[in-house]
């Protein structure tokens, strides 16, 4: 096997056990490279087969590996195997013995595309955890951002570097949501004991994650959950009851839960609204002035006098829970980006704008 060998066999789903897993056998003589190992139980050999005409059969040495091959081109064999790790390695070892040079699959999306945005794109495309997020990166994928790129490089071979500079500011107007595509915003419940914490998280990711319990103090741990808010991937985070008490159990909970409150990118702030407004939740609003405020329990009689304005919700009822999510959405992305937008989504792709506003 050359280092150099133009014939690759490349693993294209994700190592691991799943029902089904693809191999690519790509270059030139991939077709004859695979025909020697396999045979179809239809009798034909492989090159008798249509492009995109699957063929059942068996790969290796008897009794061989069940596959199904797909003859893109010559040049391009897709084989299906049972998924896991021991038919894929069997495949590639085979196709190396063979002369194919095993690639890893980013390695080769970087050889497929002579433009790397889009090689980029592509990659993590396999990392977006929304369909949403998928839909962004498939638009650079299709060259949104490598087109506005080029716009910004033209203006400034123009001169005119007012013009690529404000350009490059709508770009990075972008750049947060950008980085988010693939790592998501961490969202993060807090407030007193007993408002209706863990009862909204569990309203919110649309199952029981949490456990909810009348006694004040059931939550100790930071419980999260990775859900979809309005399209946007949400790390949500339960949290214990913020108060001042002398329990260590409980006291080692409300340090864990400032640890996470200090890294969110959002604190929704719980309040019961049957229950009296005091200082001690005024309190809570001056630590988190930014806070998305939510009033729970508004299927109870509302406790009278003044209080923090915000959104009433009834977790027990699933009430406000849809209004909740998307005021959640909407300070975590404001300003979405229309369809087919260049939106960047690396640090190299940010530093370079930034060269551009300079
Ligand atoms: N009436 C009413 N009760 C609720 C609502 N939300 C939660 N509860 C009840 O309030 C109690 C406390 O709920 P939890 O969700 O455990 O509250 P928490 O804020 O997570 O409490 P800690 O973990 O102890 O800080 C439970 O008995 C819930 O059933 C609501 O919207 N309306
Ligand atoms: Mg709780």
């Amino acid at each position: 096997m050359s280092e150099e060998s133009p014939l690759v066999v490349v693993q294209l789903t994700p190592h691991g056990r799943g029902a089904v897993a693809t191999v690519l056998v790509e270059g030139p003589g991939a077709l004859r490279a695979v025909e020697a190992h396999f045979k179809a139980k239809s009798g034909r050999a492989l090159p008798d087969y249509a492009s995109d005409e699957l063929a059942f059969g068996r790969f290796g040495s008897p009794p061989g590996e069940q596959i199904v091959v797909r003859r893109r081109a010559d040049e391009s064999i897709e084989l299906h195997c049972h998924g896991g790790y021991a038919a894929v390695a069997k495949i590639e070892k085979t196709m190396v013995g063979q002369g194919c040079r095993a690639v890893a699959w980013r390695d080769w999306l970087g050889r497929r595309h002579a433009d790397p945005i889009a090689a980029a794109a592509r990659a993590v495309l396999a990392e977006a955890r929304t369909l949403r997020t998928a839909a962004i990166l498939l638009d650079q994928h299709h060259g949104a951002l490598r087109r506005a790129m080029d716009e910004i490089e033209q203006a400034l071979a123009d001169g005119n570097s007012q013009a690529a500079a404000a350009l490059a500011e709508t770009l990075l107007a972008r750049a947060e949501l950008g980085r988010r595509l693939v790592r998501p915003w961490q969202v993060v419940l807090c407030g007193r004991p007993n408002v209706g914490k863990s009862s909204l998280i569990n309203a919110l990711a649309g199952y029981a994650r949490a456990i909810v319990h009348p006694t004040a103090g059931t939550t100790r741990d930071v419980v999260s959950v990775h859900t979809a808010v309005d399209g946007w991937p949400v790390e949500l985070s339960d949290t214990a009851g913020l108060h001042d008490g002398d329990d260590a159990l409980q006291r080692a909970g409300v340090e864990l839960a400032e640890k996470k409150l200090a890294r969110a990118d959002l604190v929704v702030l719980v309040f019961d609204r049957s229950a009296p407004w005091s200082d001690a939740e005024g309190e809570l609003i001056c630590s988190w002035p930014d806070a998305v405020v939510v009033h729970n329990k508004s299927d109870l009689p509302p406790s009278a006098g003044p209080r923090e304005p915000g959104l009433a919700t009834s977790a027990l009822r699933g009430e406000g829970i849809e209004a909740l999510a998307r005021a959640i959405a909407a300070r975590l992305a404001p300003d979405p980006p229309p369809p087919g937008a260049a939106v960047p989504f690396t640090e190299e792709q940010v530093a370079w704008l930034r060269r551009a506003v300079c």
